[in-house]
Formats: C-alpha cells, structure tokens, sequence
C-alpha cells in the first residue's frame, strides 16, 4: 500500500478522498491554491502544500507544481479526483516519468478515450453496441452528405476532440449540414485544435444511463450497475440515480456486460464508467467512456455497500479486487442532488459568496458530501458544486419521500442555491414516474423558473 497520497484538487471530492485514505490508514497531502487556505481539504489533510494563485489554471492544473509538491512531501500516489488533471493523459505520464502512481488508468488508456472516434472504435470492436455513424473520423463534405443519407436524417456531428456536450452539432437536411459542416470543423480546431469531426444518427428522445466499472492490474473487471443521469441542464448533472427506473435486472446484465466487455479490450485497471444513450425503445448505445472517479459516485456505493474510492486506491496499490461480480447485489434505491451555489430563478448564474447559516439535514438513509461550513465563502473560481445531497431508502417512492424531507431541513443562508430547484423537480410527475429523457429539465425549466420566484 502507498504510505502518502497526494490529493490534486479541492472541495468536496478532496474531502471525500481524505476520508477513505484516513480509514486505510494512508497519510495524505492536500494542495491549495491562496484562494483555499482555509478550505477544510487543506485544514484535514496531514500535511498541506500552497501550489499557486486562486486561478485554476495556476494552481489545480499547474502540473508541474503539484509534481513538485509530491516530491517536496514523499507523497507515492496521486489521486486527482475528477475535474481538472483527472483525464489529462500528459499529467498521468509525468507521475509515471517521476515514479509516482497516479491512481487511474494508464496514460494511454486516457488517451485513447479522449478521442471520441478511437473510443468508438474501440467499443465497436469488442462487441459494445454503437450509434450508427461514419466509420471514425469524416473528411469532407462530400463524404458527411454521403454518409447522412445512408443513415438518414436527423444526424448529430461529433468533435473527436469533444465530449460531455462539447463540439456538437444537430443536422436536420441536407442543406443543414452544406451549411454547417465546414463551420463546424472550424469551431473544433479553435475550441480543441482539432478540427476532426464523425457523424452519428440522431437519437431523438434519449436517457443517459451510465454504468460503474472496477478493474485490477490482473484482468478482474467487474461491473456495479447503472445509474440514470437524464436529469441534466447544458450537459451538467443536476440529479442522479441508481438504479434507473426503466432498467430490469435482465437489461441492467446485458448493459453490464457490454461495459465489461469494452472495459476488457483496453485493458482497463481502476474505476471507470461507459456512459449509454438509451432510446425509448430500449435499445443502448456506446457514448462516451469516463476514465475517472465521478461526481455521481454515491448513488451506486448506497445500493451496492462499496466504497468505491478505497478500491480504486486498493487497485492503483496492485491489489487483487476484493469482490467479485456474484457478490454484488442492489439493496433499494438511492438519489443525489447535486447542490450548486447557483440561481435558479436567473438561469443558474454562479452565486458566490459568504454562508452565513448553515443547517445540513440528517437522519436515517442521509449522506450530505460537502466541504462547506458556516461562514465559509464560496470562491468565485471554481465549479459551484457545494454540496451532494443522497438519499437512500427500500425503494424508488421511499427515497422520492427522504429526499422532499431532507430538502426541506437543509438549510444554505448568504447564497443562492440550487435547493429550491431540486423541490420543484422531484415534485413533477415526469420525475414522480420515472418517466424523463435528457430533454425534461430544459422543457421544464421555463414553468420551474416562476414557481422559484414564490419559494421563500
Ligand atoms: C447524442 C445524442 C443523440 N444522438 N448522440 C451529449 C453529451 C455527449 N456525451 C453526447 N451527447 C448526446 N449524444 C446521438 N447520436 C444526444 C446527446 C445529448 C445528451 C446525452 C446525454 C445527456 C444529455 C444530453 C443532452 C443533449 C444531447
């Protein structure tokens, strides 16, 4: 096992590492930017190191620095939580370059499913079911309009460089995409510097249903179920579940066992998720694979009874996994809100700023992950998640009833949340029913806004 990790990054994931690094019995070193001096990462690792000025990009993405600071403090291991270096392939080759364990995939494996043509491939290859498209990357026009009529209109134009929604573009006609193929390009080589585009047809009315996986260094991969991610606004997160409402114990085997699969031909070795687009007909598509720890990681450890954290560090330390594939089983139903220090009533624009009172609910089937306390001041600089609110309960109506409950005792003074929101959402009977594609938030959004103005 590692004696000393360091923990690139901050907020409520840097906490949450702390924590499962303490239960092992790791020794831990937090970095921070000035911004964070007194953020609770840097106050409850062991040891903490200044790495620059509150600009993300000269601190939590200075590479270099935060190889230093491993070094200046004998940390073995990097744990880079999700967000910043967490699938940046140059950064997990360095650790290698300077015999630090960068506790995620290999570089090359990150490499690979970055570029979202390759990972298509790839999946494609091992047998994961694909979206219809172009066979990897598409040149010209003439070839994007051959490859459109073959599949048939609607088509989505995909950056290669892209992903989580960046570099997307829908294409209704012929003449749409005459229009737009060019531009396109032009619009990836200057937010990638990489002009490469594919073409998929057009799922119309899709969920975002994403499995778990878990790898060793030694060939075991096992899958931890799935979790329903539709409930999104401009390919952000809002809330999560596991397991879906519309995924069976006959579907959620065969998803699984594609996600292994896939995970299996590059020869993965730590956490990671194959992201599905679901059509209404029930049909799966490979999206996207996430080599990281995600956001969302609660809502399966709740139903499944596994820290998922300690085992990506047990399989990054060359530990067999401790489970086995039979052994996991789902045990109710669980839901995270994630809470952004946002206004929802004024299109979620950030809300920085002192909390002046803060009350965090709790009781049977809570878990709130945060990094916030009373008089904290939420910075202006980085992502506005403060905190993740998870319910878990016997079942999906259960949980629904937890979390109105929980809701309504959490309380976040000084600063707009997204609380109020959430309210209004798992209230709706879309959400009630299960029954939601990834366009109910942006559809709802408009009525949601003038009930936001009532709340208290
Ligand atoms: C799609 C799609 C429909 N058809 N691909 C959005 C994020 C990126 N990972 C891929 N995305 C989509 N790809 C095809 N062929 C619709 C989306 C999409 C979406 C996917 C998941 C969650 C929310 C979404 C919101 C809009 C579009």
């Amino acid at each position: 096992m590692f004696s000393k990790i360091l923990i690139a990054n901050r907020g409520e994931i840097a906490l949450r590492i702390i924590r499962a690094c303490k239960e092992i019995g790791v020794k831990t070193v937090a970095v921070y930017s000035t911004q964070d001096e007194t953020a609770s990462h840097t106050i409850f690792a062991d040891e903490s190191v200044c790495i620059g000025p509150p600009e993300s990009s000269k601190s939590y993405l200075n590479k270099a620095q935060i190889i230093a600071a491993a070094e200046i403090t004998g940390a073995d291991a990097i744990h880079p939580g999700y967000g910043f270096l967490a699938e940046n392939a140059e950064f997990a080759e360095m650790c290698a370059t300077c015999g630090i364990t960068f506790i995620g995939p290999t570089a090359e494996v990150i490499r690979k499913m970055g570029d979202k043509a390759v990972a298509k491939e790839t999946m494609k290859k091992a047998g994961v079911p694909v979206v219809p498209g172009s066979d990897g990357v598409v040149d010209t026009e003439e070839e994007a309009l051959r490859v459109a009529s073959e599949i048939g209109y609607p088509v989505i134009l995909k950056a290669v460089a892209g992903g989580g929604g960046k570099g997307m573009r829908i294409v209704r006609t012929e003449q749409d995409l005459s229009n737009n193929f060019i531009m396109a390009r032009a619009e990836a080589d200057a937010s990638f510097g990489n002009p490469d585009l594919y073409i998929e047809k057009y799922i119309e009315s899709p969920r975002h249903i994403e499995i778990q996986l878990l790898a060793d260094n030694y060939g075991n991969i096992i899958h931890l179920g799935e979790r329903e991610c539709s409930i999104q606004r401009r390919h952000q997160k809002l809330i999560e579940e596991a397991p879906s409402p519309v995924v069976n114990a006959q579907l959620r085997k065969k998803m699984g066992a594609a996600a292994v699969a896939g995970a299996r031909s590059v020869n993965y070795n730590s956490v990671g998720t194959i992201e599905f687009l679901m059509d209404p007909e029930g049909n799966f598509y490979f999206m996207e694979m996430n080599t990281r720890i995600q956001v969302e990681h609660p809502v399966t450890e709740m139903v499944t009874n596994v820290d998922l954290i300690k085992e990506q560090i047990w399989a990054a330390a060359g530990e067999k996994l401790r489970i086995k594939q039979s052994e996991i089983s789902l045990r109710g139903h669980a839901i995270e809100c994630r809470i952004n220090a946002e206004d929802p009533a004024n299109n979620f624009m950030p809300s920085p700023g002192m909390i002046n009172n803060l009350h965090l609910p709790g009781g049977p089937g809570i878990r709130v992950d945060t990094h916030i306390y009373n008089s904290y001041q939420v910075p202006p600089f980085y992502d506005s998640l403060i905190a993740k609110l998870i319910v878990v309960a016997r079942n999906r109506v259960e949980a629904i009833r937890r979390l109105n409950r929980a809701l309504d005792e959490f309380v976040v003074e000084g600063i707009k949340t997204t609380i109020p929101f959430h309210k209004f959402v798992i209230n709706t009977p879309e959400f009630k029913s299960g029954e939601y594609d990834t366009h109910f938030l942006e559809e709802i959004y408009d009525t949601a806004k003038e009930e936001l103005v009532v709340e208290p």
